[in-house]
């Protein structure tokens, strides 16, 4: 776009966005952010009208999972801005790099209650990387040079800026910072050098070593520095719920994933290790069970660009501040330096027993011919059918565990989840802005019944905007992860969970929103239908699996509890616990 000598502050904000590298910006328009819609008209940027700014901001998400760029949202001042909460919050919890832009009432009213106005940068201030309030328009294109800076440097994260109506309309020179310069915010991306040889000690002596690689990895594109990193030490990884894909699940050396509902290889590793290797992981809870029998004896390395996640939860013997990538790096080329000085280290006995483990207990689950369909069985059929080369998003609850668990991944980005938050109705709307991000990929979203029904209406941007995906809703008729609570913890007594499998038709709602729905009822239906379903190109799928309504995850460490008590299936499953004794969230 071509600016006048002095553009208006809305042809500022767009020409910004544009040299700041955006395709595409996901939004809802309204009265205090109408004047950068009208500019939009002339950019190249492209706009995708969502159905809620919820959507907008998951779609930004999913678009910066997909990509590895910042997504960019609008929308307008009050009810718009609040409505982006939620998404601000997932992709701070998940170090997702997400522009917000959000219209205010003018400057003249801040502070008014004047009509649409919330204090937004006040709202977001816990859950955005950094935001702030534009009160001169000449400021315009630094504050989203820096937006994108701060973003998508060090440990990527949203931020919000908050354009005044009256900031828009008015003129002033243009002036595009060359570089951005803010000083007390220097990210170390390259690790001590001392802290590395110390590390790479540590490693030489370990016995039972585990690489624990998480999200930060993929934040990082650090997955190759991984894989050289593994394969140098034959080091055996795990990857987080937030990793899964960094490492490829069908690598010797991978255990898959850890924690509350991980395979008992992976969380069992981690408990007897001598020495975790953490990258760009932050030993969430639902990683570590209770944190006080955690890794007992393991000694910690500890990577992580954002210092404050070091020694958060578990004191690191070895804290290293840097990029996954670069640390990652250098820690393999001096592990490879001290392997050809001294010779290999002998583990055959450590990863002997982890292979020993791998067969005894993999992830287990009985389709039955005449049976109802298992979710396992849904998501074994769509990695067949997809040859394991899909982009797949998914919601929050059992279907995302099983998601997990059974799609084996073997690329990062291929995996794009909400983690952290934990937010219902993530799938829908990030699988849009991933498709948008990744046109050539196959993106399934493989959703539950309840999460599916909290963002639907974005099926509607998905036909009007021609952004084809498919949506396999594992339907149990249940808000099923708490069910699975209420059953094993609250004595099978059941409260606010069941939805029914039939209301709504799911079928006649994706025709109604212009997407094709399909139904399989049965075992025997599910591969046609999935053939069916990705053979269309050219508009949205939803399909309708019926499943078992009482399919439980499996295996799982109570929260709280200690990863050494992995209930591994049903016919392990401990007795109700004493609803008072019922572990905390
Ligand atoms: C916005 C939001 N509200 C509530 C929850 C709590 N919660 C976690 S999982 C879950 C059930 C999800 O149900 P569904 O989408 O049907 O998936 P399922 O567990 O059955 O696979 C709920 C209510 C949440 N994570 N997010």
């Amino acid at each position: 776009m071509t600016l006048p000598s002095r553009p208006t502050g809305a042809q500022a904000l767009i020409r910004s966005l544009e040299l700041a590298g955006t395709e595409v910006v996901f939004g809802i328009p309204g009265g205090a952010i109408l004047p950068a819609y009208d500019p939009l008209i002339e950019s190249p940027v492209r706009h995708v009208l969502m159905r809620h700014e919820q959507g907008a901001g998951h779609a930004a998400e999913g678009y910066a999972h997909a990509t590895g760029r910042p997504g960019v949202c609008f929308a307008t001042s009050g009810p718009g801005g609040c409505n982006l909460v939620t998404a601000l919050a997932d992709a701070y919890m998940d170090s997702i790099p997400v522009v917000a832009i959000t219209g205010q009432v003018p400057t003249g009213v801040i502070g008014n209650d004047a009509f649409q106005e919330a204090d937004i940068t006040g709202v977001t201030m816990s859950v955005t990387k950094h935001n702030r309030l534009v009160t001169r328009t000449e400021d315009i294109p630094e504050a989203v040079a820096e937006a994108f800076h701060i973003a998508s440097t060090g440990r990527p994260g949203p931020v919000l800026v908050d354009v005044p109506k009256d900031v828009l309309i008015q003129t002033a020179p243009f002036e595009w910072p060359d570089c951005v310069d803010l000083p007390g915010y220097r990210p170390t991306t390259q690790g001590n050098r001392k802290q590395v040889r110390e590390a790479v000690k540590l490693i030489m002596a370990s016995q039972r070593p585990v690489l624990y690689v998480g999200g930060g990895v993929v934040r990082a594109n650090a997955a190759a520095d991984i894989r050289t990193l593994a394969e140098t030490g034959r080091l055996p990884v795990v990857t987080t719920l937030m990793a899964r894909g960094a490492f490829p699940d069908d690598h010797e050396l991978a255990l898959g994933m850890p924690g509350m509902h991980g395979n008992y290889t992976a969380v069992t590793a981690m408990q007897r290790s001598d020495l975790l290797i953490a990258i760009g992981a932050r030993f969430d809870d639902r990683v570590t069970g209770n944190l006080a029998t955690f890794a007992p004896g393991a000694k910690v390395v500890h990577v992580d660009i954002d210092p404050a996640e070091i020694g958060k939860n578990r004191a690191a013997d070895v804290p290293i501040v840097g990029d996954a990538a670069q640390v990652t790096a250098a820690l393999a080329a001096d592990l490879q330096q001290a392997l050809a000085a001294d010779g290999p280290v002998d583990r055959s006995a450590w990863l002997a027993q982890l292979d020993e483990w791998k067969r005894g207990f993999p992830y287990r689950y009985q389709q039955d011919d005449d049976g109802p369909i298992k979710p396992q069985f849904v998501v074994e059929r769509i990695h067949a059918a997809t040859g394991g080369d899909a982009t797949i998003v998914s919601g929050v609850g059992q279907h995302q565990m099983w998601a997990s668990q059974f799609y084996r991944f073997s690329r990062p980005r291929q995996w794009i989840n909400s983690g952290g938050l934990g937010t219902m109705g993530f799938a829908v709307p990030a699988a849009l802005g991933a498709k948008v991000g990744r046109p050539d990929e196959r993106v399934v979203a493989i959703d539950g019944d309840g999460c599916f029904q909290m963002t639907s209406q974005e099926l509607a941007t998905s036909a009007v905007e021609g952004i084809p995906i498919v949506v396999a809703i594992v339907n149990n008729g249940h808000l099923g992860m708490v069910r699975q609570w209420q059953e094993l913890f609250y004595d099978e007594r059941y409260s606010g969970v069941h939805l029914t499998q039939d209301v709504p038709d799911y079928v006649r709602l994706a025709e109604a929103y212009g997407a094709i729905g399909l139904r399989a009822e049965t075992p025997a239906d599910v591969d046609a239908v999935l053939d069916k379903a990705l053979s269309v190109t050219d508009r949205s799928v939803v399909v309708d699996f019926r499943c078992d309504q009482g399919e439980m995850v499996f295996p799982m460490v109570p929260a709280g509890g200690s990863n050494d008590d992995i209930i591994l299936g049903p016919e392990f499953a401990q007795p109700a616990l004493d609803p008072a004794e019922a572990p905390i969230a």
